[in-house]
């Protein structure tokens, strides 16, 4: 695809697709804090937010559901309580976009309400509502590809085709929010590395990301994942540059917005990327 007339409209801000963007992931899973996540740290959350939009975040993915594998159900209740302080917060202080990582469609309306700018969902709109409640609010959506449920995606995942079988998936869910009332270009979509994929789906995926970036622009989450351990075949090492790596492979197949832990890295990879590519 042509990407340099894109941008999606997020609320008041633009964000322009022509050159990659990094979406920095701020965690506010009790799991994220040393505490335990008793009190959440929102000084914590917004020290973060904040080193990671110097580092050069575009976008930053505020997400209260854990959706690692085998990770529990979180009440609707609960994830509010954890993002929205965080959305407002960092809205009052900061001149970003947010970005929702929720599949809910109560925390789709509060969040936006609150000032969310992006809904990030990685079950593709398909709970109860999510669908009807993200055309209401006007907002971009990414879609993203999953086999099963987080708790019990990695047992098992098979597929006969994936590259196509994933793509299918995805042009069949952006179909029915175009039919919903989203407009085309406010569509983003995502493979979901790691989503019910073993490390071979994973990296055919990444290998044909290109033939996915021709329908519309994507979105990859690489950052940090289990297939890097299994590639450099050691569960404890640092997977920091593995990930800037696979994320630089990715945007040069085309892919729009990479989501990552490491900002600071990934825009320095970034930047060498533009370099050569602006020449
Ligand atoms: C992804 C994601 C996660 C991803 C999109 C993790 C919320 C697991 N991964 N959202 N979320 N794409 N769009 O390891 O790959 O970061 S959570």
């Amino acid at each position: 695809m042509e990407s340099s007339q894109n941008a999606l409209q997020c609320g008041d801000k633009t964000l322009d697709l022509s050159r990659p963007k990094i979406m920095g992931i701020l965690n506010v899973t009790p799991d994220s804090f040393s505490d335990g996540g008793r009190f959440l740290g929102l000084d914590k959350a917004l020290e973060h937010a904040e080193s990671m939009l110097a580092a050069g975040a575009d976008i930053l993915d505020v997400g209260g559901e854990s959706t690692r594998p085998g990770a529990a159900d979180v009440s609707v209740q609960q994830e509010l309580d954890r993002i929205l302080p965080v959305i407002e917060a960092i809205n009052t202080r900061f001149d970003t976009i947010i970005s929702l990582d929720t599949s809910k469609s109560a925390v789709i309306r509060e969040g936006a309400g609150a000032g969310a700018r992006l809904i990030n969902d990685v079950r593709a709109l398909r709970e109860p509502d999510a669908l009807e409640t993200a055309v209401e609010t006007g907002l971009p959506v990414c879609l993203m590809h999953m086999q099963g449920q987080p708790r019990s995606m990695q047992q098992a995942p098979e597929y006969s085709d994936v590259l196509a079988e994933v793509t299918q998936f995805l042009m069949d869910r952006r179909q029915v929010c175009i039919d919903a009332g989203i407009p085309a270009s406010q569509i983003v979509i995502d493979p979901g590395f790691g989503f019910g994929k073993n490390l071979e789906h994973n990296l055919t995926l990444l290998q044909g990301l290109e033939t996915l970036c021709d329908n519309a622009p994507v979105l990859i989450g690489l950052s940090r994942k289990r297939m890097f351990a299994n590639i450099l075949n050691n569960d404890s090492v640092s997977r920091v540059v593995a990930s800037v790596t696979a994320a630089l492979l990715c945007v040069q197949r085309g892919a729009s917005i990479v989501r990552v832990h490491d900002v600071e890295e990934t825009a320095h990879a970034l930047a060498v990327y533009r370099a050569v590519d602006e020449l």
